[in-house]
């Protein structure tokens, strides 16, 4: 089974720490923090094919999962990630039941999916060194689908319940723009739409996490059960840091 997913099945709470400057040495740095997982943006972060590996390689040597956002839940980059070597993904802007099953689909070879084999050519098949990959991959998936619009919000039930989905996953920073709070996801409204959420995720059985603001606002939501948090990112630390200390000299 998944590492991250089993450690969510026995509601262990994971702390994890989110990379955004597509850099495997300051990721090879955030390793070595003690963090439960990093996240590998694909999204927003201005990662290439080549700049994930790099990350991946880095830190995997670490006693740290390794979860890759791709850009969008689509079968095409979804078969290049897991192919590089990454085994938890987190998919963004998932928004129906027919959505989640197809990014299920894009994870699992045939006949249950519509996976592409690359064989050998994988990093993830140790280059073919693992003779089962084929038939143990799904195995080893991890899965993770974001809720941040009004439509995923509407359809959570729905998502969690598809076969192969392992939890959910809040944005706030989307789900503020959504509910017309854009850049403010500490707004009244957006924290009572995201209790809610969590409640609805968890009433169903289904593991739930968050990109919290920080790390008080972490505390609160692993009190209210999520499973998972990013408690900051890679940038928000040297920027802050790097502000502090010249501040420092004034
Ligand atoms: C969001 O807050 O919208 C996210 O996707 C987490 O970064
Ligand atoms: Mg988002």
């Amino acid at each position: 089974m998944n590492p991250m997913i089993a450690a969510l099945s026995q509601g262990r709470p994971l702390i994890g720490l989110w990379q955004a400057l597509a850099n495997a040495y300051t990721a090879e740095i955030c390793a070595s923090a003690g963090y439960d997982w990093l996240l590998f943006d694909g999204e927003h972060a201005p990662n290439t094919l080549q700049t994930l590996l790099a990350q991946l390689q880095a830190v995997s040597a670490a006693p740290v999962e390794a979860v890759a956002r791709p850009p969008i839940g689509e079968p095409t980059v979804i078969k290049q990630y897991l192919d590089l070597g990454f085994r938890t993904l987190l998919i963004p802007m998932m928004e129906s039941a027919e959505q989640a099953a197809r990014v299920v689909a894009a994870t699992r070879y045939p006949p249950t999916g519509l996976r592409g084999v690359a064989g050998s050519t994988s990093r993830a098949s140790r280059f073919g060194a693992d003779t089962n990959y084929l038939s143990t991959a799904h195995e080893h998936l991890g899965l993770i689908l974001q809720i941040e619009s009004r439509a995923g919000l509407d359809a959570i039930e729905a998502i969690a319940a598809v076969e192969g989905v392992d939890a959910l996953f809040i944005g706030p920073g989307d789900l503020a723009g959504a509910l017309g709070h854009l850049g403010n996801p500490r707004h009244p409204d957006v924290q009572t739409t995201i209790d809610a959420a969590i409640k609805r995720t968890l009433a169903v059985g289904c593991p739930v996490g968050i990109f919290a603001l920080d790390a008080e606002d972490a505390r609160r939501r692993f009190a209210q059960g999520v499973t998972f948090a990013s408690v900051g990112t890679d940038i928000g630390l040297l920027a802050g840091g790097a502000r502090a200390l010249r501040r420092a000299m004034d």
